[in-house]
């Protein structure tokens, strides 16, 4: 069994190569995969399915096409694109999961999740998240003119990309205490997750038990990056 994972592509709603890459992706790689999981942040951002199934017409077709041949698709929504819903879902072929979620990778119980939600000394973005993962919030927002919500989204990110200019990065990291609550309330010794932008293989220890944290890449432009797990190992492949 070959299961796929990849988060933070980031996608514009623009022609781009990381939209070509990941269309690349899904009609190379994806094509001899069992399972993909696509864990938060695909895009850019998305402001409502009535919007981004146009905007993103292209990918959404290829997922399909994939998921009609059989490749299990799972979709986790990240802080950018957590207004995907059902709508998306049907027309994509894709599961959505919730974050966390425990899933087996070749036998090994591994948690996997977007990554904000452990970001815990990052009190403003918390803030953030709880205001917009709030139905009524939601609700009120998908009522919004489309150019309006787009300007909304405009504005957050212009906002999102100041604020962190300003902010330490070790606060924008993961921190050691959500991690180890995770991963002892899950039961499981590995966790993957993306957000940070910091790939890396950390070796962790949980009461005295070797634990793991992949942090899988974000994507760019002259880097794409996703996960395989394959016959027990996991490897870091790149897109040409
Ligand atoms: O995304 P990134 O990598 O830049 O930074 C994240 C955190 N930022 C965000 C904000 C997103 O980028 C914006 C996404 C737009 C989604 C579409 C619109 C949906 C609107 C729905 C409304 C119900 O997630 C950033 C973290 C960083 O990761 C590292 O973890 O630090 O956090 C922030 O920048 C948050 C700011 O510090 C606080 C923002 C407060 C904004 C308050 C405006 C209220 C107006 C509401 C209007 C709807
Ligand atoms: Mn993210």
């Amino acid at each position: 069994m070959t299961t796929l994972l990849l988060s933070d592509l980031h996608l514009p709603d623009q022609p781009s190569p990381l939209r070509e890459g990941f269309l690349r992706f899904l009609a190379g790689p994806a094509q001899s995969a069992q399972r993909i999981y696509l864990l938060g942040d695909i895009f850019e951002y998305w402001i409502g399915d009535d919007v981004g199934l146009q905007d993103y017409a292209a990918e959404v077709r290829a997922l399909k096409t994939l998921s009609t041949r059989g490749v299990a698709l799972y979709f986790m929504a990240g802080n950018r694109d957590f207004l995907v819903g059902r709508r998306f879902a049907e027309a994509a072929g894709v599961r959505l999961l919730d974050d966390p979620s425990l899933i087996e990778l070749d036998g090994v119980p591994t948690l996997l999740a977007h990554g904000d939600a452990y970001c815990t000394d990052d009190k403003a973005y918390l803030r953030w998240r709880r205001f917009s993962r709030n139905r009524l919030a939601q609700w009120s927002f998908a009522r919004l003119p489309v150019a309006r919500r787009r300007r909304i989204a405009g504005d957050l990110r212009g906002k999102s990309r100041r604020d962190k200019r300003y902010k330490p990065e070790d606060i924008m990291d993961v921190s050691a205490a959500a991690i180890t609550a995770a991963l002892r309330d899950s039961g499981t010794q590995r966790l993957i997750h993306g957000h940070t932008h910091r790939p890396a293989d950390h070796s962790l220890s949980i009461d005295g038990r070797a634990a793991e944290r992949i942090v899988l890449a974000d994507w760019h432009p002259d880097r794409m990056e996703y996960l395989q797990a394959e016959g027990g190992q996991l490897r870091r492949c790149l897109m040409t």
